[in-house]
């Protein structure tokens, strides 16, 4: 393992003077134990936000500690009241509001396990994930995708809009029971030959996360977070909210990521961090907007790489230079750019409190830690393949499929990924799962889908068709993936060729194909 200079360890992320062997990521256990204490040592202290309404008013809606406690606490009975009982999954699938989180933290506090479903998936993918978890209840703002689950399972699901208001005196069991082992979450991943995997993740690993980066970003009770990220992915999710949560400090719910709507927040003398994927800081940029999330004291890119170049151009409208971190959904949050030190623009940064990284074979970064998954949902064979023993005798590491090197320095540099993974404005889009359906095209004899370079996109999903007649165009494609895969997953990019490069094992050689391809827009 050709590894000359090594990372920056971990301390080095805390605040001067700080004792790393005081550092307690479980303190408090569950996340709900967590929460639940911050609630209660703040009973009026204004916790989450929304715009009222539509967000025309200007005018936002607020709950304050106490009332996110009875709400959750109503919206967890309500739950047990359909007779699912702790460890039964709920299929979550809402935009992001305030009666979404609610439902969300109303099913922690019961014992169910979240399983969280991106409202744009269609009934292919809302089937495949509901088959797989056989969720017990589903929490959707569109009765439509309770159908398509209930479909999939072939009936027995109880289907409930978010909003899960129920009249006092209604408790039917006692809540915050879990423990700190028990499953929180099954996040889907999907996975590089088709079927997704549903990471299973723990109260523990959630938790200790979050206060791994509560103690690294300086995260406190006084800051207010502007979140424009979908809530159904860790970004938004296990950093955002439940980074919220634990620290006890507050945030805005955006509905929607809009550039205007966001400096509108981050000009509130109460809001001080915004985090966002690299497509957010584009947009942010080019539409000028970046300028009023200057007055933050923390802008935090991840989710994809940011371009150095977007990077520094960032950093010249930003009072401090946007703090580039590294994660991923079994693991949460492993390696981060630092608050206090030099944030270096095209690298990752250095572990998180309480996170080892170490460079396998071929320079694969693999991480280890509190924060780490242990098991994929009734997947064994895809457990074990992702997992590697270790030399000391402690836990295994987790196998990334990303590919790093050390800097001079003793930071994280990212030079891929060793998987097919695309990965366009933050979302992961899986080749295999596209050219599945692109074959359904008439006029498609043989596909490839690979990520191509794009200003905006990161990557944007390009395919490389083999035509039988006429080519297909990118609108052509668009007509079979429509209500199949999630838009964002549909090609932006199509090239017609004679016949696709493969190797002597006839699998398909996507670097040749992206080669072949320029910088797109
Ligand atoms: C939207 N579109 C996308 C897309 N998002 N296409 C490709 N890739 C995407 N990511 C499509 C829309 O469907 C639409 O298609 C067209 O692009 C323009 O839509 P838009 O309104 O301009 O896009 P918008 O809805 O504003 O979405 C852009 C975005 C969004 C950047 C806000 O992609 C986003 O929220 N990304 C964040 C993803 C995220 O949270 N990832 C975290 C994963 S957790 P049409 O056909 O209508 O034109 C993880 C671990 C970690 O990775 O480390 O954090
Ligand atoms: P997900 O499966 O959605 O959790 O995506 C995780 C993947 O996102 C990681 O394996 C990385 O490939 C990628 N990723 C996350 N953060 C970064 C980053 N800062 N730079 C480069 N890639 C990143």
């Amino acid at each position: 393992m050709p590894v000359t200079t090594p990372l920056r360890p971990w301390r080095e992320h805390l605040s001067t003077g700080s004792d790393p062997t005081s550092v307690d990521l479980g303190a408090g256990g569950t996340l709900v134990g967590a929460f639940t204490a911050r609630w209660s040592a703040e009973p009026s202290f204004p916790v989450l936000g929304a715009p009222d309404g539509d967000g025309a008013t200007g005018r936002y809606r607020w709950l304050v500690a106490d009332e996110l406690e009875e709400a959750s606490r109503r919206a967890a009975h309500r739950l047990l009241g359909t007779g699912a009982v702790p460890g039964d999954r709920v299929m979550w699938s809402v935009g992001s509001s305030l009666e979404g989180i609610v439902a969300h933290l109303g099913a922690l506090r019961a014992g169910l396990v979240v399983v969280p479903v991106n409202p744009a998936y269609g009934a292919r993918e809302v089937g495949h994930i509901a088959a797989d978890v056989r969720p017990r209840v589903a929490v959707v703002d569109d009765p439509v995708r309770g159908r398509w689950a209930r479909e999939a399972l072939g009936g027995d699901l109880v289907v409930v809009g978010p909003d899960l208001a129920l009249p006092e005196g209604s408790e039917v069991a006692a809540l915050d029971a879990a423990a700190p082992d028990d499953p929180a979450l099954v996040c889907f991943t999907s996975g590089t030959t088709g079927r997704p995997k549903g990471a299973v993740l723990r109260h523990r690993n959630l938790l200790a996360s979050a206060r791994s980066v509560a103690l690294a970003w300086r995260w406190t009770a006084d800051d207010r977070l502007v979140h424009a990220l979908p809530v159904f992915h860790a970004h938004g999710l296990c950093v955002g909210i439940y980074g919220t949560l634990v620290t006890g400090a507050s945030a805005v719910l955006l509905p929607s990521f809009d550039p205007g709507a966001v400096a509108g927040q981050a000009a509130s003398p109460s809001s001080s961090l915004f985090f966002g994927v690299p497509t957010m800081y584009h947009r942010l940029l080019g539409s000028g907007h970046l300028a009023a999330l200057a007055r933050l004291r923390l802008c935090v890119s991840g989710s994809a790489p940011l371009a150095a170049d977007l990077h520094r151009r960032c950093s010249e409208v930003l009072a401090t230079p946007v703090l580039e971190r590294y994660g991923m959904t079994e693991t949460l949050m492993n390696v981060s750019n630092p608050f206090a030190g030099p944030r270096r623009a095209g690298t990752v940064g250095f572990p998180l409190p309480g996170v080892e990284v170490q460079l396998g074979s071929g320079g694969e970064v693999r991480v280890r830690g509190p924060n780490v998954f242990d098991h994929y949902w009734e997947r064994p064979a895809a457990t074990a393949e992702a997992f590697a023993p270790a030399t000391d005798g402690g836990a295994p590491w987790f196998a990334t499929g990303d590919l790093g090197a050390v800097d001079d320095d003793g930071y994280l540099v990212l030079r891929g990924r060793s998987s097919e993974l695309v990965i366009t404005g933050g979302f992961n889009v899986y080749p295999a799962e596209v050219e599945d359906v692109l074959r359904t095209h008439p006029s498609v004899a043989d596909v490839a889908v690979v990520g191509t370079p794009s200003e905006e996109w990161g990557e944007v999903v390009t395919a490389f068709v083999v035509a039988d007649g006429p080519p297909p165009t990118v609108e052509d494609l668009a007509t079979v993936c429509a209500g199949v895969l999630a838009d964002y997953k549909r090609p932006r990019l199509v090239h017609a060729v004679d016949r696709l490069p493969r190797n002597s094992l006839g699998k398909v050689v996507r670097a040749e194909l992206r080669a072949a391809v320029g910088r797109t827009g």
